[in-house]
């Protein structure tokens, strides 16, 4: 198994032993591997409504929601795409797939037409299960016709309102389900490296990219973090784990989807983050373990009324997939004393996680503040200098690779950008500067990657800047990131005007406002004389970014 390393190579793993990780199974079963021990247990919480499924009601949902997708066409190896807030249907759809060999691509319910729809049409998606609400999304012209009759040149759309609710060429998810029989799942051969979640990223560098996550990647991931005699992220029946960040973020849909089912514990789904609707949900369902995003960590250590909340319940909060800062992350300790407080280190291509507070575990052991946690089991992590590639030793700043059984297969029809990402040696090149401490604990500090994140979401710039370069009055741009405190991290563009046009701000940040989702709006815009480039015409990002740090800014 062992790749040859040269001798310098520094490898850093996990405090913990490695395990025997069942990745030969598929994902559905090895998550519903325990729901015959405990079909009475509490599997899924809607919480706006109250309503709770079982493991047997909700094992037995997704079965029938296979055995009707299946008769709508979908079998081995084709894609569907969900288009929906967290919800009830959303996970019986992603299991549902599953059972057959298929593969989800969920995608952003917010996002504008054109950006489902160039994510409809890279998946190559047969079907899109969605909500009613959603529907005028896909009747626009770039998408074919919605029908009820499957043809080659229509779209089949589910929704998953009440049948009274139903648009007309749309079919009903509840009531596919309610002709659905369980017993007739069609007996399919699922191989460990079949796809079977396609979330899309950026990775690195350029626009978004459908991330091929297999059978063996997600069952690896959640293995790495929930299973063993000593599981990192210490999950059982009886615990309530809040669902609030979206299920199509691979962080919500591995690390707390995933992980619950398959450690026994119940999925609070709400659909969206709603401050005072969540600490009700919390109290209600007495929640035991929350995952969070930094802007969440801030709101709630900024709410002055939490005290007047019973959060007793909360014993471990996973915060991720941006930078949490160490006064915010005390600042919470502080208000939640009796919670375990740490981070996650995720990325989509990773599977996602790379590492994971050590607090968290059965047999916890201590985490600084600030820092990311240590690498997952049965995984392997390096620090290399950008420049050179070589390895760095402890303490020492460079770019994070990881190796393991969890990472990607790699990006969706795109062998180039996977070789990018994916070294010979099977590393996976993060784009995030860190490094490893005295105590194993992983720090990120910066991101040598062109991706901005608000509030955790991705913002590719050159998806941006690809919109704006398409602009007649604009002759070039670029996009970075400027330090926000509320997000995080906002897009800002420098572009420069045409030949004698006088293009305003506004009218740039309406150009692309109405394109793109909410968090990939411009927040500024800085005209200057000309883009900084390398000889090879990369942009040179980090001078803009200077640029946006000083004092006396653009
Ligand atoms: C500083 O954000 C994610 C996944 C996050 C995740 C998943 C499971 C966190 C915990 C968990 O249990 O994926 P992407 O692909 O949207 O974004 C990846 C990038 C990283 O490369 C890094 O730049 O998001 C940033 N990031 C973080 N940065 C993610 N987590 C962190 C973190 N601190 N804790």
């Amino acid at each position: 198994e062992a790749v040859e390393e040269a001798p310098e190579v520094t490898i850093f793993r996990s405090k913990l032993p490695d395990i025997d990780i069942p990745n030969h199974m598929p994902l559905h079963e090895y998550c519903f591997a325990r729901a015959a021990e405990l079909p009475d247990a509490p599997c899924l919480i809607a919480v706006a409504t109250g309503r709770m499924h079982t493991f047997a009601e909700t094992h037995l949902l997704c079965r029938k929601a296979a055995t009707a997708l299946h008769r709508l066409g979908v079998g081995y190896g084709d894609r569907v795409m969900v288009l929906l807030q967290n919800c009830v249907e959303f996970v019986v759809a992603f299991f549902g797939v599953s059972f057959l060999g298929a593969v989800t691509t969920a995608a952003n319910p917010f996002c504008t037409p054109q950006e489902i729809h160039k994510q409809f049409k890279a998946s190559d998606a047969k079907l899109i299960l969605t909500q009613a609400t959603y529907v005028d999304k896909l009747r626009h012209e770039a998408f074919p016709r919605i029908s009820t009759t499957a043809g080659s040149d229509t779209l089949t759309v589910i929704t998953i309102d009440d049948e009274a609710h139903t648009p007309d060429d749309c079919l009903s998810f509840w009531g596919l389900i309610a002709h659905a029989d369980e017993g007739s799942v069609p007996e399919v051969a699922i191989s460990p490296d079949d796809p079977v979640a396609l979330p899309f990223s950026s990775g690195t560098t350029g626009l978004p990219k459908g991330v091929v996550l297999t059978h063996k990647s997600l069952v690896s991931s959640v293995s790495q973090q929930v299973d063993g005699e000593n599981p990192n992220l210490y999950m059982r029946e009886g615990d309530v784990v809040l669902c609030v960040l979206p299920l199509f973020h691979i962080f919500s849909l591995n690390s707390v989807l995933l992980c619950a089912v398959r450690a026994g514990a119940a999925v609070a789904l709400m659909p969206k983050f709603e401050m005072g609707a969540m600490l009700a949900g919390i109290e209600r369902w007495r929640v035991t373990v929350a995952a969070v995003v930094p802007p969440l960590v801030l709101a709630l250590a900024k709410r002055p009324t939490l005290e007047q909340h019973n959060l007793s319940s909360i014993r471990i909060v996973l915060s991720g997939a941006a930078p949490l800062g160490k006064e915010l992350e005390d600042a919470l300790r502080a208000r939640l004393p009796q919670a375990i407080f740490g981070q996650g280190y995720g990325m989509t291509e990773a599977g996602p996680v790379l590492s994971l507070c050590p607090a968290f575990a059965k047999e916890p052991t201590p985490a600084k503040s600030g820092s990311c946690g240590t690498v997952v089991r049965n995984a392997e992590l390096k620090v290399v200098d950008p420049e050179t590639g070589f390895s760095l030793g402890r303490n020492l700043p460079g770019e994070i690779c990881i190796r393991g059984p969890q990472i990607m297969k790699g990006y969706l029809n795109d062998p180039e950008a996977t070789a990018a990402t994916v070294d010979v040696e099977g590393w996976l090149h993060t784009g995030d500067i860190g490094y490893v401490d005295d105590d194993e604990e992983v720090f990120i500090i910066d991101r040598v990657k062109e991706l901005i994140k608000f509030k955790g979401f991705q913002v590719p710039p050159a998806e941006l800047e690809s919109m704006l370069i398409a602009h007649p009055s604009i002759a070039d741009a670029a996009v970075v990131p400027q330090k926000d405190d509320a997000a995080g991290e906002v897009p800002v563009a420098f572009v420069v005007r045409a030949g004698d046009s006088d293009i305003t701000e506004d009218s740039i940040k309406e150009f692309i406002s109405k394109q793109v989702v909410f968090y990939k709006r411009l927040h500024k815009v800085h005209f200057t004389q000309a883009i900084p480039k390398s000889a090879s015409g990369k942009i040179l990002r980090k001078e803009l970014r200077a640029k946006l740090a000083a004092p006396t800014s653009a």
